[in-house]
């Protein structure tokens, strides 16, 4: 799983990155391409699971976490979409708009006033007419080959383009369409902004920790047609905190009145916002955590784990994480009646414990 940090030049995005890769030395130079760093997901039940299994090595889920260069203003007051910047996003499934809401007149804002609501919609709009200018290019050369060419794709790609650019012009994304799989796979290649699920993560100071709340209840309202989850975060404190014990740092975000990490909202979010979940493999080897599509089936998360597992799927054993830990151990769940056999069509749920077998 890929994940962008994206917004207008510094918002905040490379102290945040530093913060979630607990790199705190990491200078916040301007680059021009995106800096990527591989995130293990904490996960506690899996850490219990550790505890009990003892095995060799534990295996967090992981995500990748890509820094992308500010995004500057051109003097139209538009801001400038590189090929550097679409090519640094191209792959990422979802995107996080990072946005300044700290005061601070030694940095500068490249609109000049701290207005989170108005970087949001500013960067919606750009987005959105970045793809629609996209599509519409590619419409115009599409119906021109058309008329060359006998190429079934060409056909079926011409309707897609409109049904997207007709949902654009109602000053929609792209991630509120209803496309189908052949659909999506027809877009795919494509440097599109506003398909990605989206995320926004507002980066406060230490003085407006108390008003924050009523905040981000205020622009959840007004945004509901960008279907985004909009969360807060303290970008420096965290940074000078990352340097500490977990221990030392869980006292002092207290003491500050924030109640969980940048890292671990940003993780919640992005799963949530993807349609994802966890489930586990135990033994003495490893306990590991998997990550899945929420619709996934017991042989679709087999075939995560080993192409083979998918084609070779004979049945799941299967208990729930929470179970487990009620009754104690895989027998103390066969006699309670937890532990269940389940066939390769099973819809696998958050927290499953899985044994695949196979042929
Ligand atoms: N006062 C204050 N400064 C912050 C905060 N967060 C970041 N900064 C500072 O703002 C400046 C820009 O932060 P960066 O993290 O580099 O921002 P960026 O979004 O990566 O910037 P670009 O990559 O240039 O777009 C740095 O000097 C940070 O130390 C904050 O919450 N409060
Ligand atoms: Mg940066």
């Amino acid at each position: 799983m890929q994940i962008g940090l994206v917004g207008l030049q510094h918002s905040g995005k490379t102290t945040l990155f530093n913060t979630l890769s607990k790199n705190s030395s990491n200078p916040t130079a301007v680059k021009e391409e995106a800096a990527v760093e591989v995130v293990k997901v904490p996960d506690e039940r899996l850490n219990h699971l550790t505890q009990i299994f003892n095995p060799l090595k534990q295996v967090n889920a992981t995500i990748e976490i890509f820094d992308l260069p500010g995004l500057k203003m051109s003097d139209d007051n538009k801001v400038k979409i590189t090929n550097i910047f679409l090519n640094g996003v191209k792959n990422n499934d979802a995107l996080f708009y990072i946005i300044r809401g700290f005061k601070d007149d030694t940095i500068m804002h490249p609109m000049e006033s701290i207005n989170p609501l108005r970087d949001i919609e500013f960067l919606e709009t750009e987005f959105l007419l970045s793809d629609m200018a996209f599509l519409e290019s590619r419409l115009e050369k599409l119906k021109k080959e058309v008329l060359k060419s006998k190429d079934e794709k060409i056909k079926k790609e011409i309707p897609v383009i409109e049904k997207c650019l007709f949902h654009c012009e109602k000053e929609l994304p792209l991630r509120t369409i209803h496309l189908d799989e052949n659909e999506l796979k027809l877009l795919s290649g494509y440097q599109l902004l506003t398909i990605k699920q989206l995320g926004i993560a507002i980066n406060y100071d230490e003085d407006s920790i108390s008003t924050v709340d009523g905040d981000i209840a205020q622009f959840k309202s007004k945004l509901e047609k960008s279907n985004a989850t909009i969360i807060p975060f303290f970008a420096k404190i965290e940074l000078e905190l990352c340097r500490m014990s977990e221990e030392d740092q869980s006292v002092f975000m207290k003491d500050y009145g924030i109640n969980e990490s940048a890292l671990s909202k940003i993780l919640k979010t992005s799963y949530q916002i993807l349609g994802l979940h966890s489930f586990f493999t135990v033994g003495e080897d490893e306990c590991r955590a998997w990550t899945i599509k929420k619709n996934y089936t017991a042989q679709q998360a087999a075939g995560v784990i080993h192409t083979d597992f998918f084609n070779k799927f004979i049945r799941a054993e299967a208990v729930h994480y929470d179970d487990f830990v009620k009754h104690g151990s895989f027998n103390k769940c066969k006699e309670a009646g937890a532990w269940r056999l389940e066939g390769k069509e099973y819809i696998v749920k958050d927290g499953d414990i899985l044994n695949i077998r196979h042929s």
